[in-house]
């Protein structure tokens, strides 16, 4: 039996006997090691596929908690501000726990995936002229008066959720890693990691934490440039965010940590993003594969890996964002006649040398 985020560290966890048990199967994702790049880059590097979870995202993990609080609480309506994967979460456990979902989004700036959970699952969908950061304005005014409970991570039970990510990860190394990458964009994510580690490595007993590197997209990116952005922009939908509202936890998580704020550009994601599907077999999404995109910026800086272990937070599944890897990713089809000696001679002319030449 697959073991259950609510059980298994309810010592860690908000959780009483009044909280009913809530769960779709989140956490437990794989933390699977590179082979190509820790070869190349003479270093452990490990990515952990949060794309692995029931809606094909680490929101899941904060998302079961809430919406456990919220059952505990006898709420029957939940609301989130999104741009998209934490609809797509909240629509899935409000679908499971009988409750009215309503998601609020930036209207054309979601990955067609994502809305199209959101409606499978059956939430109530407003898509409103503006950004995320709007939405969440709007989410904050209107929730109290139509009694909803937010489910987005200015919900302390979404961060205290996501915080199994890093004992999940203690667990596996039996140490933290020396660096994590992660992306950043409403930075509920990375505040959470860093509760989580210092948590459980205090029990543990175990001294270091790692050092964080949150990753912006270029022109989305409040905190690396120290301001808030009005109109952010980014093909990395996911992190489109002008104003996080875990601005402070994450500034310490990085201070404390002597890691950093980064931000790479819109090529630098998708290269990463083909780069971690064509040579370690993973399909993330534009915006979990920044955190990779992250991690090549520094060792281009000349960051130290060296034996260091390294873990990249993949947050997101590749297949909820089918039109830019439609843009960007499209390799060449070659089309033929059903004849097998023409299927040969297509083989044949369209093989190509791998970049890697590792053998197993
Ligand atoms: C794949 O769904 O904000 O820094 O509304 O979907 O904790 O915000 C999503 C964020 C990274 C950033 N990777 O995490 C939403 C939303 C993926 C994401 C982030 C998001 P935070």
């Amino acid at each position: 039996m697959k073991k259950i985020l609510f059980d298994h560290y309810k010592d860690f966890l908000p959780v009483n006997s009044s909280t009913p048990m809530v769960s779709l199967g989140e956490g437990f994702t794989p933390l699977v090691k590179s082979l190509n790049f820790s070869e190349k880059y003479d270093c452990e590097l490990y990515f952990k596929l949060e794309g692995c979870n029931p809606s094909g995202s680490f929101k899941d993990r904060g998302m079961f908690l809430a919406v456990a609080k919220a059952l505990e609480k006898k709420k029957s309506k939940i609301i989130c501000a999104s741009t998209g994967n934490t609809s797509a979460s909240a629509a899935a456990y409000g679908a499971r726990y009988n409750l009215q979902t309503i998601v609020i989004i930036p209207s054309g700036k979601i990955a067609v995936g994502k809305l199209l959970q959101a409606m499978a699952y059956g939430a109530q969908i407003v898509s409103i002229k503006g950004n995320f950061d709007q939405a969440l304005e709007a989410v904050k005014q209107i929730s109290d008066s139509m009694d909803f409970e937010i489910v987005n991570s200015i919900n302390p039970f979404r961060l205290e959720g996501q915080k199994t990510g890093s004992f999940e990860i203690v667990d596996e190394l039996n140490q933290s890693p020396d660096y994590q990458f992660m992306p950043v964009g409403n930075a509920g994510n990375i505040s959470s990691y860093f509760m989580g580690y210092k948590m459980y490595l205090e029990r543990k007993k175990i001294k270091d934490i790692p050092t964080f590197f949150g990753i912006q997209a270029e022109n989305s990116a409040p905190l690396v440039d120290g301001k808030i952005i009005e109109n952010p922009s980014t093909l990395a939908t996911a992190i489109r965010i002008g104003n996080p509202a875990s601005s402070d936890l994450a500034k310490e998580a990085v201070n404390e940590t002597q890691g950093e704020f980064l931000k790479v550009s819109d090529e630098e994601i998708i290269s990463a993003q083909s780069l971690i599907a064509k040579h370690e077999g993973i399909f993330c999404e534009p915006a979990s594969a920044a955190s990779f995109a992250g991690l090549l910026k520094k060792i281009n800086n000349g960051l130290d890996v060296k034996n260091k272990k390294i873990v990249c937070i993949l947050t997101g599944n590749g297949l909820k964002d089918p039109e830019n890897a439609q843009k960007y990713l499209k390799s060449k089809i070659i089309k033929t006649s059903s004849n097998s000696e023409s299927i040969k001679k297509a083989i044949i002319s369209g093989s190509s040398t791998n970049i890697f030449k590792r053998m197993f």
